[in-house]
């Protein structure tokens, strides 16, 4: 049995997986046991949320082997490209099936990821139509449902399973910054100190920006900009930690990779290969 739970017979009756990920977290949100789970099936990696990544390093980390495409479903510009990608592929598997001798129904996808990476989103981009239902916390899709495209692709939109991972902490807050996991038992506090010393050290200009020239980097220098006091006059900064970890989130903070560290990573592997 898979991590979705699905039948032998539904896995054997799909034809392409498409694996969505996070476009601010190339490495970070793909999920940990999908290459294994469908090892056997063709796969397409589609980054999505692509309008808020940082996508000249983003593009950096990615396996060029794979078969990928970066997009934002903010905007309709390459939903005729991925389309047409989508009916080649298909066009091409049922050749091949006619050729073996059998008839090929139409092509069916499975979209599964890591939860609100944008699986469903995808799904009503694609069809041009809002039948997923999508919120932006994990957790929306329950249950396994098809939607067809058009008469020839159908495509089974999951809930994200991640249940039975656990990752280290570094993971762990990336995530979470990017609302990918609930962070409820990461403290909030904690959590918008780590977004605000990931920003200053690979983003210091949008940092430096965001809170005006001559504050420091803190978050009581969001409390500041904002005016949040308490009563007797001190700053809450529990309040500057919410709107800092929404800003961070919703791209105010200006377009990111979170997996930016990786690249000193690669960048050192090449020194010793060199
Ligand atoms: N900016 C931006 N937001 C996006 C994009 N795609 C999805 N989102 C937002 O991401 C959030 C999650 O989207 P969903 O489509 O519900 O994600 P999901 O992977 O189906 O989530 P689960 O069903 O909970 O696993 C929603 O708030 C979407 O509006 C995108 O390309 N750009
Ligand atoms: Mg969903």
């Amino acid at each position: 049995m898979s991590l979705l739970n699905l039948s032998k017979d539904l896995l054997k009756a799909i034809d392409i997986v498409i694996e969505v990920a996070d476009s601010r977290l190339p490495i970070t949100s793909r999920h940990p046991s999908i290459q294994i789970d469908f090892k056997h099936k063709l796969k397409i990696v589609i980054y999505a949320k692509a309008d808020l990544a940082d996508l000249d390093k983003a593009r950096l980390l990615i396996n060029k082997q794979e078969i990928s495409y970066f997009l934002t479903t903010k905007s309709t510009k390459q939903r005729q490209k991925i389309l047409t990608a989508l009916n080649d592929l298909g066009a091409s598997l049922k050749q091949r099936s006619l050729a073996k001798g059998y008839k090929h129904g139409s092509l069916k996808l499975l979209v599964v990821g890591i939860p609100n990476v944008g699986k469903s989103s995808l799904i009503n981009w694609l069809i041009g139509q809002n039948k997923a239902k999508v919120a932006n916390r994990p957790g929306i899709t329950r249950a396994p449902q098809w939607v067809r495209i058009n008469p020839d692709i159908e495509l089974l939109d999951t809930p994200g399973v991640l249940k039975h991972f656990k990752f280290d902490p570094s993971k762990t807050t990336k995530l979470g910054l990017v609302r990918l996991i609930n962070a409820y038992n990461i403290d909030e506090l904690e959590l918008a100190t780590s977004a605000i010393d990931f920003t200053s050290t690979f983003y210091n200009e949008s940092l430096t920006n965001y809170l005006g020239a001559n504050n420091d980097i803190s978050l009581e220098s969001v409390a500041k900009k904002f005016n949040y006091l308490k009563t007797g006059g001190v700053y809450d900064l529990n309040r500057a930690a919410k709107t800092f970890l929404s800003d961070f989130e919703s791209g105010k903070l200006g377009k990111i990779c979170l997996d930016i560290d990786q690249l000193k990573s690669l960048a050192d592997l090449a020194n010793v290969t060199d």
